[in-house]
């Protein structure tokens, strides 16, 4: 059993994160039982779940002549575009359907806004609009979180670095996460993670 001052926050298991989906990452669905098996060793469960309008300008397909994975300047800073996935009520917005969610105690929901999209559960991609989830942690006595879920290197690696940022001991279980990878971008996540003290666990 975890600490009452920790908190497990499960990111984005979702259809579309999962092979068969629109934005599949590899083995995604593999991380779904060691999840499940998690989840009675934290008082306190926290689920994310990407939650896009229809059209959501992270979206390739809401940018002429742009296709998956370029990636564009946005007010906010450079815009890694993505295939249209997580729309808000579709299939692929959906949790996996092996995911345990009855425990959780809360579902925090991020991407909403079609201006401006949503890695971390903390903090919107201009790393300024928050999500509330600080206060909703900090008024429950949370001082410690674990995070597990997908994807590694983009909504798992935001979460944590804004976190530990935020002050709260952050570890990252990687054995139950799993990454997108463009261009290095896993090697790149755990580096930053790493130098940001955020513990690393198998
Ligand atoms: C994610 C890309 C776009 C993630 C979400 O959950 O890591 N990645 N939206
Ligand atoms: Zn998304």
């Amino acid at each position: 059993m975890a600490k009452d001052t920790d908190a497990l926050i499960v990111i984005d298991v979702q259809v579309d994160f999962c092979p068969g989906g629109a934005l599949a990452v590899a083995g995604g669905d593999e991380i779904v039982p060691g999840i499940n098996s998690r989840l009675a060793d934290f008082r306190t469960k926290v689920f994310t779940q990407d939650w896009h309008p229809a059209g959501h300008s992270s979206f390739a397909s809401s940018h002429t002549g742009k296709a998956p994975f370029e990636a564009i300047e946005m007010p906010y800073g450079p815009q890694v575009l993505w295939p249209d996935h997580c729309v808000q009520g579709s299939p692929g917005a959906a949790f996996h359907p092996g995911l345990q969610t009855d425990p959780a105690d809360l579902i925090l929901r991020k991407g909403f806004r079609a201006p401006i999209d949503s890695y971390s559960a903390f903090f919107e991609n201009d790393r300024s609009t928050r999500t509330g989830l600080e206060g909703y942690l900090r008024e429950r006595g949370i001082t410690s979180v674990t995070l597990v879920g997908l994807a590694t290197d983009f909504c798992v690696q935001y979460s944590a670095l804004d976190a530990a940022r935020l002050g709260f001991d952050v570890t990252v279980e990687l054995s139950l996460c799993r990454a997108i990878d463009l261009d290095g971008s896993l090697a790149a996540a755990n580096a930053s993670m790493a130098g940001a003290g955020v513990r690393l666990a198998e």
